[in-house]
């Protein structure tokens, strides 16, 4: 792997810095709390570090909502902060990314206070302002955080469009003066020592002009007919030959985009984060992803085998299940008792991390936190959950199921503190956190999984090692195998001769494995009967 491709056998892991590590007593993370944990996280492997946005921010979407990209928000600290940060990071030979998020900006945004200030102003056209028709908003497109996408502007009586929240308003890439205050803005991050981007929704900066394109959430936002021309030249501007790692976050991309967005002589990005398995306990013909069915391993294996084999040869695949998004997956698909928990978080960490792409891991993961559990709708904290309980009565959804749909897919679940060890609040903050820490830190935090060899957290170790350390983990081959297993996540890896077999039973079943393996155990006992939750694998030469 060289300066081009190094990002192929790295393993990132996510920071929601308002949850990670709080080191002034305020009950919120910051950023030399994350600088106080760098040890931890050297020693668990990872290569790359990303930031959730730490930008000033009114904190209407914790961060999400930016009202000035070059300066950090005093809740999590200062620019000098920061630089220390970068320089510790690069210090244990890690690398720091960070979020990118301008498909919208905060309406505190003084780019926005300009533009929303009149109707000639200079910046009129850096966001997207409609006429009312007929008296009220253009379309009747919703919003993904409730209510339409189309926000009243008294001050110059039109609409402006946020796919998000109304203090997201969401910029105008069609205008070229957009275009070069962001490739600015990532030119002086880059300036800063960072090595590279999340790119927050960055498919929906190319929009269908004319709003069509079908009635899915994003489906007029997504994939527009210039979003390839503009990562282009993002690419040219800004990314190109710097040995930079680039994600795109993309609601709705397919495995063909994929290929496009992914593919190194388009020079776009370097791999995607694709929604489609995160969607697959959501009813396709339903009202979003509130709107709950059932999960099958066989959906998943279907999904990831669609996604290996058709970025086998072309571009790259990042490999996840959790972030500040989504529910904690041990809880979600897996099984997060005091029995189970363990060996399923170890079953669900060994399918991701042994496939072909680069694998994310989320705080907490490494050492099998789990989903909140949270009983009552005052410990949220989401506006995407606050705003769809609010909603929910006039679309007669009782409030028994806004709790159960909340407590199963809410994004709170991944949101809850960093479970350090077993003191009070599990070592997170010496004050009041912000949302309640998970009442099973006393059992679950990296401290106990630090001191016990038989953790998640060194299961992690070990396979982060094996990526670094195995050719075939890198550069294999991917094929499935008994696709039609209910139960068995199974797949080898090959490379000039040499086999990878993964097997995991990721059910609570115990399982007879359909045929044998070859091969000797490098990770895990090799057996043709598994019981629940139970993973190996093999090595052929
Ligand atoms: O998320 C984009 C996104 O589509 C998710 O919000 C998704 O719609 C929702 O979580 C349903 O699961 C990105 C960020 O990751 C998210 O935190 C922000 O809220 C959002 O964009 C707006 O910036
Ligand atoms: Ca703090």
């Amino acid at each position: 792997l060289g300066k081009d491709d190094w990002w192929k056998g790295a393993v990132v892991y996510q920071i929601y810095p308002r949850s990670f590590a709080d080191s002034n007593g305020d009950g919120i993370g910051d950023i030399p709390g994350i600088t106080s944990k760098l040890d931890y996280l050297a020693d668990l492997g990872v290569d790359v570090l990303w930031l959730s946005p730490v930008y000033k921010s009114p904190q209407d979407d914790n961060g999400y909502d930016i009202s000035d990209y070059q300066d950090i928000d005093p809740l999590f600290g200062t620019l000098d902060d920061m630089r220390h940060l970068i320089n510790e990071t690069h210090a244990r030979g890690m690398k720091l990314v960070m979020d990118l998020v301008v498909n919208h900006t905060s309406d505190e945004h003084p780019w926005f206070v300009e533009s929303s200030s009149s109707l000639d102003n200079p910046k009129r056209d850096w966001y997207i302002w409609r006429d009312a028709v007929d008296g009220r908003e253009p379309t009747d497109h919703q919003a993904a955080f409730s209510g339409s996408v189309w926000q009243w502007n008294e001050n110059t009586q039109q609409y402006f469009l946020h796919i998000f929240s109304k203090k997201q308003p969401d910029l105008n890439w069609e205008n070229p003066e957009v275009r070069a205050a962001v490739y600015s803005m990532m030119n002086w991050w880059l300036e800063q020592g960072v090595d590279g981007f999340r790119m927050d929704v960055i498919n929906l900066i190319s929009k269908h002009q004319d709003f069509s394109a079908g009635d899915d959430l994003f489906g007029p936002w997504m994939n527009g007919p210039r979003i390839h021309e503009f990562l282009q030249e993002m690419n040219r501007e800004v990314l190109r030959d710097k040995g930079l790692i680039t994600v795109g976050e993309m609601p709705g991309c397919t495995v063909e985009l994929a290929q496009q967005y992914t593919a190194p002589e388009r020079h776009e990005l370097n791999m995607v984060f694709t929604f489609e398995h995160m969607d697959l306990d959501t009813n396709p013909e339903g009202y979003g992803k509130w709107d709950l069915v059932p999960f099958t391993v066989k959906a998943l294996k279907e999904n990831l085998n669609k996604w290996q084999k058709g970025l086998e040869q072309v571009g790259w695949n990042s490999l996840y299940w959790n972030n500040h998004d989504q529910p904690r997956i041990v809880s979600r698909w897996g099984n997060d008792s005091a029995e189970h928990r363990v060996n399923s978080a170890k079953a669900f960490g060994t399918v991701l991390h042994l496939m072909r792409g680069t694998p994310y891991v989320y705080q907490g993961e490494e050492f099998g936190m789990t989903s909140a559990h949270f009983t009552k709708l005052s410990q949220y904290r989401d506006l995407e959950t606050l705003n769809w309980a609010a909603e929910a009565p006039e679309m007669g959804i009782s409030e028994d199921y806004v709790l159960k749909a909340v407590g199963y897919k809410g994004r709170d679940n991944a949101r809850t503190p960093v479970q350090w060890d077993d003191s009070v609040n599990a070592g997170f903050t010496s004050g009041e956190p912000w949302i309640s820490v998970n009442t099973n830190y006393p059992e679950i935090n990296a401290a106990a999984a630090v001191a016990d060899a038989d953790s998640v957290f060194h299961h992690y170790q070990k396979l982060i090692a094996m990526r670094h350390g195995m050719d075939v983990v890198v550069n294999g081959s991917f094929d499935m195998l008994w696709i039609e297993h209910e139960q068995l996540f199974a797949y080898t890896r090959e490379l000039n001769g040499r086999i990878l077999t993964v097997v995991a039973n990721l059910s609570n079943d115990t399982v007879e494995l359909p045929g044998s393996v070859s091969g000797d155990a490098v990770l895990g006992v090799k057996a043709d009967v598994l019981a629940p939750w139970q993973a190996f694998v093999t090595l052929q030469n």
